[in-house]
């Protein structure tokens, strides 16, 4: 058999997973309740996405703000409603509820 041919199978393999495992984005849950983010620390991959629920029966705010940038208003959650922010890009973010001030969190999304 020809060299190649037993070289060449694991790397494609190899290259399959990877592909894979990039495209595979997740979705993760954080409630706001009692007045917190639950949890109040994540850690995601690129192109996950947070999907926030209040259930607190008042409503919450969800605004991200990078460690280098400006804040981001998500907008209001009322009881049960849900807020779903997508991160594209890598590095550590903050999010709080601008009505709160005592709720916040950390979210770090990795390459
Ligand atoms: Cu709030």
């Amino acid at each position: 058999m020809p060299r190649y041919a037993l070289t060449g199978v694991p790397i494609a393999v190899i290259a399959l997973l990877a592909a894979g495992a990039a495209a595979v984005a997740e979705e993760i849950s954080v409630d706001q309740k009692d007045l917190q983010f639950v949890p109040s620390v994540v850690r995601i991959k690129v192109g996950d996405s947070i999907r926030f629920t209040d259930t607190d029966r008042i409503a919450h705010n969800v605004t991200i703000v990078k460690a280098d940038g400006a804040p981001e208003d998500k907008g209001m959650a009322e009881y049960n409603q849900q807020i779903v922010i997508a991160f594209p890009l890598p590095g550590l973010y903050h999010a709080h509820c601008r009505i709160h001030p005592q709720m916040q969190m950390t979210i770090t999304v990795t390459p």
